[in-house]
């Protein structure tokens, strides 16, 4: 019978080292726990980066997959199929969106969204070809094209892969008066996450979105909003973005779309963006094929038939009490909205990665972000009872560590 070790050794020896994970080997999950290869326990508060949603293996996600495996998995948009159609009337419905655009990672939605944003610029604002710039902001995540990297931040996720894409303009994050200094006619799009993940659930000011939005519309760019990470519940609300309660021109969506079960993403916005894609203009083998519709289908059913979005608000704002009762000497700011929580940590406390170790040991999967904050993000299925248990662990590690 071979070990976790065993496990760890193959992936050392045979995967490339592109990660530094938590040596935890996970055999199975079911809700909002996982179970290693030792049949220890863990509850998961990384929630595979907010894709999880809906709690691992949903009975309702395993049976729309086993059905749909057992029709057709994968016809290419050279034909036409039985749940693509559905899948559009479905989630434009739900989002308010005219017309969606279905890709496979997070990654290609975004690049999906820079592409359009573009050939809006070109093809209905009048920039000349060419020319047309995107503002992006200082912390971004947006995936790891050589594209989306060219902007990041972040010299880990850049360094080495140049040379990179022009046309981008980088902002601070949270700053609307710089965002109004850099606006100009070839301006297509400002592209924005509501709520910054990867640096460490950073909320913005209030009434930024709103403001991008107002400079938006006076200037004639793109309000972009990469709700990835942030959509489909995970704030407390359908999207974070409903907060400020702006309507952006595209919202890239991915992650919990599928449920965490299969890579499903997609752009949404109206006719006037969208119509800038023609026929065999864009596309890719995977995308919107009925395996990952038919799966996407039942988890925003999911999603809406257990009030999920009331859920994260709620017992999100009882987490936030919990955890902001926690006396220890580490935490410097916990800040957050619905089921998305980042404790940020004092620079003398000696990065998070040594406490989400310890949580581990705890019996609890948090992943650092940033050195210094420690991410929170369950399934939105997590009971009370399980916050309750969880918030025990974590003053205990943060007052004992
Ligand atoms: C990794 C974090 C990283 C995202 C937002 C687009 C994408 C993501 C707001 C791209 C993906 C994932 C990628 C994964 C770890 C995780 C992540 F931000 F969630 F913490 F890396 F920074 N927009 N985020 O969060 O979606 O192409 O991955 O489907 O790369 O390690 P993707």
């Amino acid at each position: 019978m071979i070990k976790a070790t065993d496990y760890i050794e193959l992936e050392d020896h045979y995967g490339a080292h592109n990660y530094h994970p938590l040596d935890v080997v996970v055999a199975r999950a079911e809700g909002a726990w996982v179970w290693d290869v030792d049949g220890t326990k863990y509850l998961d508060f990384l929630a595979a980066y907010s894709a999880v949603n809906q709690g691992h293996c949903h009975p309702r996600l395993v049976a729309a997959m086993v059905r749909q495996a057992g029709r057709v998995g994968l016809t290419s948009r050279a034909f036409r199929n039985d749940q693509l159609g559905p899948f559009c009337k479905e989630v434009t419905e739900l989002t308010g969106f005219g017309r969606v655009l279905p890709m496979n990672s997070g990654a290609e939605a975004v690049e999906t969204a820079i592409k359009a944003a573009r050939k809006w610029a070109y093809t209905v604002k009048g920039v000349p070809d060419g020319q047309a710039e995107i503002l992006v902001f200082e912390g971004n995540f947006h995936g790891r094209t050589t594209t989306i990297v060219g902007f990041s931040s972040e010299a880990d996720y850049r360094a080495g892969f140049g040379p990179f894409t022009p046309g981008f303009r980088l902002l601070p994050y949270g700053d609307a008066d710089a965002v109004a200094k850099a606006l100009h006619p070839n301006v297509a799009a400002i592209l924005v996450e509501p709520i910054q993940g990867e640096s460490g659930i950073v909320v913005p000011p209030d009434g930024f979105l709103r403001r991008l939005r107002q400079l938006a519309d006076q200037h004639r760019a793109l309000l972009v909003v990469d709700e990835i990470q942030s959509g489909l519940g995970r704030t407390g609300k359908l999207f974070a973005y409903q907060h400020e309660g702006v309507r952006p021109d595209i919202v890239i969506i991915g992650k919990a779309l599928s449920g965490g079960m299969y890579p499903v993403s997609a752009i949404l916005a109206d006719d006037e963006v969208m119509d800038v894609f023609q026929p065999g203009q864009h596309g890719s083998t995977f995308g919107g094929n009925p395996l990952g519709m038919a799966i996407a289908r039942e988890a925003l059913r999911v999603l809406v038939d257990e009030g999920l979005v009331e859920r994260s608000a709620e017992l999100g704002d009882y987490f936030l009490g919990k955890l902001r009762a926690i006396r220890s000497p580490h935490i410097a700011e916990i800040r957050g909205r619905g089921l998305w929580i980042g404790i940020q940590l004092k620079p003398e406390a000696g990065g998070a990665r040594r406490f989400c170790e310890a949580l581990q040991r705890e019996g609890l999967l948090c992943k650092e972000t940033h050195a210094t904050v420690i991410r929170i993000a369950p399934p939105l299925v997590i009971t009370r009872d399980e916050i309750d248990w969880a918030t025990e662990r974590i003053a205990k590690v943060l007052t004992t560590l």
